[in-house]
Parts: structure tokens; C-alpha cells; sequence
């Protein structure tokens, strides 16, 4: 999945589609209700996004960018020369530009994500603004072993990126899962840089999930307009409340889409009981510190090699290696 996708979504696949309507039906259909947070993004949801990273109180994608900025030199200590770069969900390649402008000659930068048009077409606008760089883009779900074009195999060194706490949206186990895969396909001699959104005070993640201004919520909300519109639905959005909340004991934020009513919803010709206050849990977005992403990655054969925070350790840039 990926988050930074902008203004030129491709249409959907029928078989995103088939597995779209598959996803929804069955997590409707579970109790409790809930969808998978991958389907925000279509191209209002991206739209929304991007609009998410620069209200006030939404800090993560500022936080992260001001980090590697100001540690570019240092983080890219950890690329040796001739390396290829792999970036995991590539999203609007923004961050990778800051490591690149700070890394010595690379063999390759290799975006990788799901979406095959996204990521041919974000190459085609990267490739003029880095003549040197060979872009080898590859379409893969980047949580399944998938193969690495052949320069970035004969590269010394395979250094791979993964920024904006997409981690966080996986479930512990699969984020133990993803950093097993990307030491399958980044191979032994690898570097791994990860941006993770830290554990701090509630009210601060509370805000963040809970802007002002309501992109947010409207963000969380056009999952159901998507849902109406590409699967049939009758959600009546006006029925529905943002929930966001910072829940301690398992270290997440979790939002929710509240029915503020019983009633009864249809999508793709079935049929959902709501209750009044009965909700659809729509993401978890995983936060970490520096002690618990190290151990989850420990745990898969990748040692810390570095950390790098702002000055309120609000967000993390976290480094590791694997052995030769
Ligand atoms: C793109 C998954 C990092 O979890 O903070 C923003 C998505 N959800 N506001 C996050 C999101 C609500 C975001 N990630």
C-alpha cells in the first residue's frame, strides 16, 4: 500500500475491485466491523492526505522531512558508494530525493510499489531531475518476496528505505513480517532506513488524528463515499462520525467511523445491521520507540545502526544492518 499518492490515481483493476468488494463484504459482514486503511487512498483520499500533512496539528510528515534534512549528510554515511537504493511503497519519492541529493554515486534507486502506473509514472518525473541515477521501478506488493532488477542485485550493497510510518500501519506481526521480507530481497550487507512516527502523549496524537479543521475526518469519511460509489453502497455520510483516539495499552491510534444511529446500510446488494454507537474501525496507525522497533527488528536478523529525532522526539529516522 501507499500513501503518497497524488492527483493521477489510475483507474482500478478489476481485480482491485474484486478484492476491494471481497475486503469491504467481509469486514462489514465481522464483529467488530472494520476495513482495511489501504483503501483510503483513491484519488480524493490522496487528495485528502496530502492535505493532512500540512494541517497545523498533523506533525509526522513535516517532522520527518525536517529530520532528513538536517541529518541527509549523516544518514548517508550509511550508503556506500555504488549501492543500489530500494524504496519500499515509493509514494512521491519527496524523501528519497533528500538521501539521494546527500548520497555518494549510486548504481541504482529502485521505487517499488503495488501500483505498476503509479510508479512508471513517477519514475518518468524523476528520472530528468537525477540524469546520473539508473530508476529501475518495480511493481510488488513490497509484504511478499519479490525480485530486485539485475544492476541492483550486482550493486555492492543494497540499501533499502521505507519512511512516512507506513510500518505503523501494519500489525506487529506483519511489520515482523515486512522487515523479514526486506532482508530476503535486500540480502546480507543491506542497510534499512525507516521513518517511525515515536509514542508520546496522548493529547498530542489526539490532535494530530483530530485537526481543527476537519480534513481528517473527512479523510476517514470518504471511505464510505468510495464505498458508495465503486460497490454500491447507501451509507448516508451524515450518519457517520470520525472517531480517533490514542489507545495506550497497544501503543496505536485507532479511527473509527461511528453510526450515530441503528439503521441499516447496503453495499453490493447485502445488508449491514448497525447499532447506535457501533463502529467501523478503519486504521491503526502503530506507534513505536526506539526500543521497541529495535527489538522487533533484532528479532529478524537486522541490528540498529543509527537513530536520528527532532528535537521533541516526536519521530524517528531509525537505521539497521545485516550481517554479511
Ligand atoms: C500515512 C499511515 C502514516 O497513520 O498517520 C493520517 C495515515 N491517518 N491521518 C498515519 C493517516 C490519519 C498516516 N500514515
Amino acid at each position: 500500500m501507499v500513501a503518497l499518492a497524488v492527483s493521477k490515481t489510475p483507474q482500478p483493476q478489476a481485480a482491485d475491485k474484486a478484492a476491494f468488494e471481497a475486503e469491504v463484504l467481509a469486514g462489514l459482514g465481522a464483529s467488530p466491523k472494520h476495513i482495511p486503511a489501504k483503501y483510503f487512498y483513491d484519488g480524493t483520499g490522496s487528495q485528502l492526505f496530502e492535505r493532512i500533512t500540512e494541517v497545523p496539528e498533523y506533525y509526522p510528515t513535516r517532522t520527518e522531512m525536517r529530520i532528513l534534512r538536517d541529518n541527509a549528510a549523516d544518514i548517508a554515511k550509511l550508503i556506500a558508494p555504488g549501492a543500489a537504493l530500494v524504496e519500499f511503497g515509493s509514494g512521491s519519492s519527496k524523501k528519497a530525493r533528500i538521501v539521494l541529493r546527500a548520497a555518494p554515486p549510486l548504481a541504482a534507486y529502485v521505487p517499488v510499489d503495488i501500483c505498476g502506473e503509479m510508479v512508471e509514472q513517477e519514475a518518468a518525473e524523476f528520472r530528468p531531475d537525477f540524469p546520473q541515477l539508473r530508476v529501475l521501478p518495480v511493481t510488488a506488493d513490497i509484504c511478499f518476496p519479490f525480485e530486485l532488477p539485475a544492476e541492483a542485485m550486482a550493486a555492492p550493497a543494497r540499501v533499502g528505505f521505507f519512511p512516512g510510518s507506513t510500518i505503523g500501519n501494519f500489525e506487529p506481526h506483519e511489520a515482523a513480517a515486512f522487515l523479514r521480507n526486506a532482508a530476503k530481497i535486500l540480502i546480507p550487507g543491506a542497510t534499512l532506513i525507516i521513518g517511525v512516527d515515536l509514542i508520546k502523549d496522548a493529547e498530542i496524537l489526539n490532535a494530530a488524528y483530530n485537526d481543527k479543521d476537519g480534513v481528517t475526518a473527512k479523510f476517514n469519511r470518504n471511505l464510505l463515499t468510495r464505498i458508495n460509489r465503486e460497490l454500491h453502497g447507501n451509507f448516508k455520510l451524515d450518519t457517520f462520525e470520525h472517531h480517533a483516539f490514542f489507545n495506550r495499552e497497544r501503543n496505536r491510534v485507532e479511527m473509527h467511523l461511528a453510526s450515530l444511529k441503528r439503521q441499516k446500510v447496503k453495499v453490493a446488494g447485502e445488508c449491514f445491521d448497525f447499532r447506535a454507537g457501533e463502529t467501523i474501525h478503519t486504521e491503526n496507525s502503530y506507534k513505536y520507540s526506539v526500543e521497541t522497533l529495535g527489538a522487533l527488528a533484532r528479532g529478524v536478523g537486522w541490528e540498529p545502526a543509527g537513530v536520528w529525532t527532532d528535537k521533541d522526539q516526536y519521530f524517528s529516522i531509525q537505521a539497521f544492518k545485516l550481517a554479511e
